[in-house]
């Protein structure tokens, strides 16, 4: 088991889900990519090794997709969740860093800036909604998990 490092993020309206959740497919795809009233929220919920890489199961309360509401993985001791934002240095003041945008959900292997060949020492691996854009929604929303155990 991965130990949980920083924020345990609770999902919003049970309502919400409960709706999302009983759309005809097709519906449900083309909807639910928008954040819902109390916004995007996106965590990991496993780690496994995959290989030299990690198996990252993720759950989110949209269905990301990259040219829109996508998820964004980064290692997080190496960068703040405001510099995995393309505004990380117009909107938030920080040099901009290195993540792996991402719309590979559920399940999820590393790769790309978030490979385990870009820890660079940490073992805190973090995920975050982020827009069409490319930045992240909501600096609040966010989590990260020490994975040390998985590599
Ligand atoms: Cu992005």
């Amino acid at each position: 088991m991965t130990r949980k490092f920083a924020i345990s993020l609770a999902f919003g309206a049970a309502a919400t889900l409960a709706i999302w959740g009983g759309l005809p497919g097709a519906a449900r795809a083309q909807e639910a990519n928008a954040c819902p009233v109390d916004g995007c929220i996106a965590k990991i919920t496993s780690v496994s090794k995959e290989g030299d890489e990690l198996a990252v199961e993720f759950e989110a309360n949209f269905m990301p997709e990259m040219s829109k509401n996508h998820l964004h993985v980064w290692w997080g001791d190496r960068f703040d969740v405001k510099q995995v934002s393309n505004n990380a240095e117009t909107e938030h003041s920080v040099a901009q860093g290195d993540w792996h945008p991402t719309d590979i959900y559920p399940s999820y292997v590393t790769t790309g800036a978030a490979s385990v060949t870009q820890r660079e020492g940490t073992t805190v691996l973090c995920v975050s909604p982020a827009d069409r854009n490319h930045d992240i929604i909501d600096a609040e929303e966010f989590m990260c998990l020490d994975v040390a155990d998985q590599l």
